[in-house]
């Protein structure tokens, strides 16, 4: 028979070899699992896309934030970041959107038109939060303010910024994805609405199709208020034509090998 202090002395071996094991899986997973530290997805994201000068395109890029009050990040902030990667794209492929991120960007990767998530700044910054902070010269993910805390924030001013460029750059025919199943689909506040579409200019734009994508939850249709609220912004010389299409067409679209970009409709 073991004795008492014995029975004791392996139940609490067992405790604290379970402890350890506990605290070892805990900590594994939080290697694991920890978000990847902000620059070395910058500059993953900057050598998968080009692979060259990503280091003088993360110098100007946190110059525009680091050390700086959280609020007070204007677009300009962004301007030597822009003329050291500046934006390439290519005429009748250029695609802009609204309201509609993911049908958008899935056409546009399949069938190769130039979106501004897939020009070398829009591919590294899509989908990230960033901010610095008075007196540091640290790039900050966490406790960011958000999109509507404050207009000058970090985040916002960089899709202003890059989105003026993008807008500055369109030329030919392009399309514009909005979205039927909310009443306002050419939203005033978008940054589509507030600074791209002011930035296409008749002497390079031929064209603006709005492709509105319709589905079973669509709420209005081509001849909706706000679309001729765009038609009234853009220059006179700028032909305007709208297309409700299904989403399920597009999709369609998505996968016919034969069709691209702008030949889907
Ligand atoms: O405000 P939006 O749409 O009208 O902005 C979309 C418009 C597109 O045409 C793009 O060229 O502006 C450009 N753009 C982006 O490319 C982009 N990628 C990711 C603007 N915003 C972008 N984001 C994020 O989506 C951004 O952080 C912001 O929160 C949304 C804006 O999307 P929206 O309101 O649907």
């Amino acid at each position: 028979m073991e004795s008492g202090s014995r029975k004791k002395s392996r139940r609490l071996c067992c405790i604290v070899a379970a402890v350890v094991l506990l605290l070892i899986i805990a900590i594994v997973l939080a290697v694991i699992l920890s978000p990847k530290d902000f620059k070395s997805t910058f500059m993953q994201r900057c050598k998968n896309f080009n692979g060259n000068n990503c280091a003088a395109i993360w110098d100007a890029f946190q110059k525009a934030y680091v050390n700086r009050d959280q609020c007070d990040v204007p677009p300009e902030a962004y301007d030597s970041l822009i003329e050291a990667a500046p934006l390439e794209t290519s005429c009748n492929r250029m695609m802009f959107w609204s309201k509609t991120k993911d049908v958008a960007q899935d056409l546009a990767a399949k069938k190769n038109c130039s979106t501004l998530e897939r020009t070398l700044l829009g591919s590294i910054l899509d989908g990230l939060t960033w901010c610095g902070k008075r007196g540091s010269n640290e790039t900050l993910t966490e406790g960011c303010p958000k999109w509507d805390d404050c207009v000058k924030n970090p985040v916002r001013s960089f899709w202003n910024r890059v989105s003026a460029a993008f807008g500055d750059a369109a030329c030919g025919d392009v399309t514009v994805m909005l979205n039927a199943s909310i009443p306002t689909p050419f939203d005033p506040k978008s940054i589509f609405a507030t600074v791209e579409v002011k930035r296409f200019k008749s002497s390079k734009v031929k064209k603006v199709t709005v492709v509105l994508v319709t589905d079973m939850n669509s709420v209005t249709n081509c001849k909706n208020k706000s679309l001729q609220d765009l038609q009234n912004m853009l220059d006179k010389g700028i032909i305007y034509s709208c297309l409700e299409v299904q989403k399920s067409r597009i999709q369609e679209c998505i996968s016919d090998q034969n069709k691209s970009c702008g030949s889907c409709w």
